[in-house]
């Protein structure tokens, strides 16, 4: 069996070696510009650039070292028709937890400003705001959201979760389709955007919308940075309406060096590490798709092209 690897970062090495000793029988192939290389079985790819689609002609299905989809799905058409599927979770929802938790109890316990005063040698308790009103709304219920809202369930705040397919968790407000979308924005005191990035989701989280979340609200953002307007977000962190957003994701990324953010001390941020792979699980994971796929059975977390996740 030969398996076509590509990552856009180039660290392909320990890829190589992960997947050699999990699937011992196959034969790992580098992709590199301008090679000719005999078809290969499946390719496991990360942000693959157009020229190296040539090479998916004869693939059974195109493994993702990833969650998201977006980068392979723009390809469209030039796709062949073979199953696309992605990393569900593989260690990715636990930091995910970690990461949206550290973001809304900074918030939430006020830690920038108790740093802001220490730095001026003030001690000076600051009241707290009241848990019952500091409800956290989710965009997006799947494998990583869904963590999300399980461990911020056990700080006791209200928890609202907003999807595409209806959906019923104890504890938690759900909400389904555009049409609820307003009334899940207007009682949410933190968003945390943690949704695939689709046609239907693009530009999601603009002026009008951010709009509807209450006076003080905060956005955290760990999907992708087309989501959300960002001139509309600067706007109105600066107007007050939005007290401050943590974001881990961006249109541009790198973010360039001129770019408003950088100089906004309401917005934090992070250079997409709210989640990295994890390369022995993820490897692991495909490793045993693949094998399900060559015994004829059916493997979880095929992309719905159709969709967009
Ligand atoms: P899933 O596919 O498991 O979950 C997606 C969720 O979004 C589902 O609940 C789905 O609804 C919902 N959804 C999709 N479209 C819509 C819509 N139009 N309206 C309302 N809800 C919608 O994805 P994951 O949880 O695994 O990953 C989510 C995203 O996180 C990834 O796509 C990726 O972009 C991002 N990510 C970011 C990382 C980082 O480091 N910053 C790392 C990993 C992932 P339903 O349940 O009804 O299908
Ligand atoms: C992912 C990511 O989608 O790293 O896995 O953003």
């Amino acid at each position: 069996m030969r398996i076509l690897l590509h990552r856009a970062d180039g660290n392909t090495e320990p890829w190589v070696r992960d997947f050699t000793e999990v699937l011992p029988g196959a034969e790992m192939v580098v992709w590199q510009e301008g090679a000719q290389e005999a078809p290969c079985d499946y390719a496991v790819l990360w942000g693959p650039p157009a020229a190296l689609l040539g090479q998916l002609a004869q693939v059974k299905a195109i493994f993702l070292a990833g969650a998201g989809v977006d980068a392979i799905l723009k390809f469209g058409d030039a796709l062949p028709n073979v199953p696309i599927v992605r990393l569900g979770d593989a260690g990715m929802a636990v930091q995910m937890a970690e990461y949206v938790a550290h973001a809304v109890l900074r918030y939430f316990r006020r830690f920038d400003e108790y740093e802001k005063q220490a730095r001026r040698g003030v001690w000076s308790p600051l009241a707290l705001p009241k848990k019952s009103e500091f409800t956290i709304g989710v965009l997006g219920m799947g494998k990583l959201g869904l963590r999300v809202i399980d461990t911020m369930a056990h700080f006791g705040f209200p928890l609202r979760g907003w999807s595409r397919t209806p959906k019923q968790l104890a504890g938690v407000a759900c909400y389904s389709g555009v049409e609820s979308l307003g009334d899940f924005l207007a009682g949410t005191r933190v968003l945390v955007c943690m949704l695939p990035l689709t046609p239907e989701t693009s530009n999601l989280l603009d002026r009008a919308r951010l709009s509807l979340l209450p006076q003080g609200a905060y956005l955290i953002n760990v999907a992708r940075g087309a989501h959300v307007a960002e001139p509309d977000l600067l706007t109105l962190i600066r107007s007050g309406h939005l007290a401050g957003a943590t974001l881990d994701v961006f249109r541009n990324e790198p973010l360039p060096a001129p770019h408003p953010f950088w100089d906004e001390p309401r917005i934090t941020m992070t250079p997409h590490i709210s989640a990295l792979t994890v390369r022995r699980d993820s490897v692991c994971q495909i490793a045993g798709k693949i094998n399900a796929l060559e015994n004829g059975e059916p493997v979880a977390d095929v992309v719905d092209r159709t969709l967009g996740y």
